[in-house]
């Protein structure tokens, strides 16, 4: 047997010591753009994403909602496998079939910004725009976004209200300030509206827009865009029926695949990456995992995969430890196969990213798998408890759950993703259990609170980006007891129940 030098370790373990942050390190100064897939040296990726997250290929995670509600914020859903290769195809129809819009809040416009400055912010963010202009073409002077009746972007008094002419939409509807953003969006997607909502100060709906091309959006290009931004998309496949599945997720509109596969370093899956990249070329391209050390890594890049996903043991529904003694700590995983990376560019010119799958509990294990080397991360927990997950948010024992199982557990039965070859079509034992996890409310409020975090953590450690922060972040290995100094400790917590009296 070959033993490995070091135990391993899990982010827990792990803390980040500050570097020196200068008065440009602010949370508003920082990019979390990242490779999604392989490229060359010098040259750019083919997809880039503008958050380093993407969710989970979960039944009880990726579906449509979530997808467009992540690729909203930046990032990406990749659309579970095991579903039939028609319903899957369905789900990545569905994403596809959105235009991407933007919610425009009140704190992003300011009465100063123009037009271009506007189209800028909003191409920032990768979504297209819907400005409103005085003779209601893109390239007339901008008078707002679409805004409630008093609200101005323009200084110019004649602006003062929303005029007919103005605006290049359909209808709109002025809603009243009782109705939450999440009402909104709720009533977009159940009635499949071609709509936009605006919000205003307190993420009240300010008014919900209806564009022109209301009714024949699917068909036709909405004319008042000189871009027709669709939300990007991906979807997991296997190494069994990819022939098929391939070819019907390529022609509903995938942007992205990943071979799904609780254990990657495998004749499948180079077997799979080598049919795709036949069929395909690299207009299609795809991921494949997981694999936990450097020599999995390599496996995978030579045979062609276009990032590579790292975790075995470590999701939080996972038994696989438990069940079949593999695994590695997921920190110790990940810092193994990004050090492959950098030798694989260093030797090879070709960049192969790296996806952090699993294992990700607090908001601070974010940055530690980011400083490591992540490119980005794959998350099925933290999405779960989000409204936009396809599961039921039950009430247990008066607390609001949703529910979350693992594509390993005897509900899902994804035999697929444990599959080691031969006849058998079916789960031999069960790899993950069926569990819950607390409501989390709506994602992007989720999503944002978590990034300000990373972003302020990137900020202490003196990065403004990614590589940045790679390459300056100093982390230490932390012993048990330096984890209770970590909490709260040495005092009484206040408790509701308490009885105090003042003395
Ligand atoms: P987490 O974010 O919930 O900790 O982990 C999610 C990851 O766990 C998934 O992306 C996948 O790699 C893995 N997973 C999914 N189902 C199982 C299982 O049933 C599992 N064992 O390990």
């Amino acid at each position: 047997a070959t033993f490995f030098e070091e135990e391993s370790h899990t982010f827990s373990e792990y803390l980040l010591v500050p570097g020196y942050s200068s008065a440009d390190n602010v949370a508003a100064n920082v990019s979390l753009k990242t490779p999604l897939v392989r490229f060359a040296r010098g040259e750019e990726p083919q997809i880039t994403l503008n958050v380093p997250m993407v969710s989970a290929i979960m039944q009880s995670v990726s579906g449509p909602k979530l997808a467009v509600a992540l690729a909203q914020q930046g990032g990406l859903s990749f659309i579970y496998g095991s579903q039939s290769i028609a319903d899957e195809a369905a789900m990545v129809r569905e994403v596809k079939s959105y235009k991407a819009g933007f919610v425009v809040s009140d704190s992003t416009l300011t009465p100063e910004m123009t037009l271009d400055d506007v189209v800028e912010l909003l191409g920032r963010t990768g979504h297209s725009t819907m400005p409103v202009t005085e003779d209601g073409t893109p390239h007339g002077r901008l008078c707002g976004i679409v805004t409630s009746r008093d609200y101005r972007l323009s200084r110019d008094p004649r602006d003062r209200r929303v005029r007919e002419f103005m605006t290049p939409f359909d209808k709109l509807v002025v809603a009243d300030d009782a109705t939450s953003l999440k009402a909104a969006n709720d009533l977009i997607w159940d009635k499949k509206l071609n709509a936009l909502p605006i919000v205003g100060a307190g993420r009240r709906l300010v008014a919900l827009v209806f564009r022109k091309d209301y009714d024949s959006h699917k068909s036709q290009p909405n004319e008042l865009l000189d871009q027709h931004k669709r939300y990007l998309v991906g979807a997991g496949i296997n190494t069994r029926d990819y022939a098929e599945r391939v070819s019907a997720l390529v022609e509903a509109g995938a942007d992205v695949l990943c071979i799904d596969s609780s254990e990657g370093y495998s004749e499948w899956q180079r077997r799979t990456l080598a049919w795709v990249r036949a069929r395909y070329g690299t207009s299609m391209r795809v991921g494949a995992g997981n694999v936990v050390d450097a020599e999995g890594f390599r496996f995978l890049a030579d045979s062609g995969a276009d990032f590579v996903k790292v975790g075995i043991g470590g999701g939080s529904i996972c038994i696989t430890r438990e069940q079949k003694g593999i695994g590695r700590g997921q920190a110790s995983a990940l810092i193994d196969v990004c050090r492959a990376r950098d030798e694989y560019f260093d030797e090879t010119g070709t960049y192969v990213p790296v996806c952090s799958d699993g294992g990700i509990v607090y908001d601070y294990h974010m940055t530690l798998a980011l400083a490591m080397g992540a490119d980005f991360m794959m998350l099925g927990r933290y999405f779960a408890r989000f409204d936009e997950s396809p599961t039921n948010r039950v009430s247990v024992n008066g607390q609001y759950m949703k529910e979350y199982w693992g594509e390993g557990s005897a509900r899902a039965r994804n035999w697929q993703r444990y599959d080691l070859g031969g006849d058998k079509k079916s789960l031999s034992f069960v790899e993950g259990v069926d569990s819950y996890v607390p409501y989390a409310g709506p994602l992007k409020e989720g999503v944002e609170g978590s990034l300000l975090k990373v972003k302020s953590t990137m900020c202490n450690c003196g990065a403004l980006d990614l590589p940045e922060l790679r390459e300056k972040a100093k982390i230490t290995l932390v012993s048990s007891t330096s984890l209770v100094e970590g909490g709260a400790h040495d005092v009484v917590l206040k408790d509701a129940n308490q009885q105090v009296s003042i003395n």
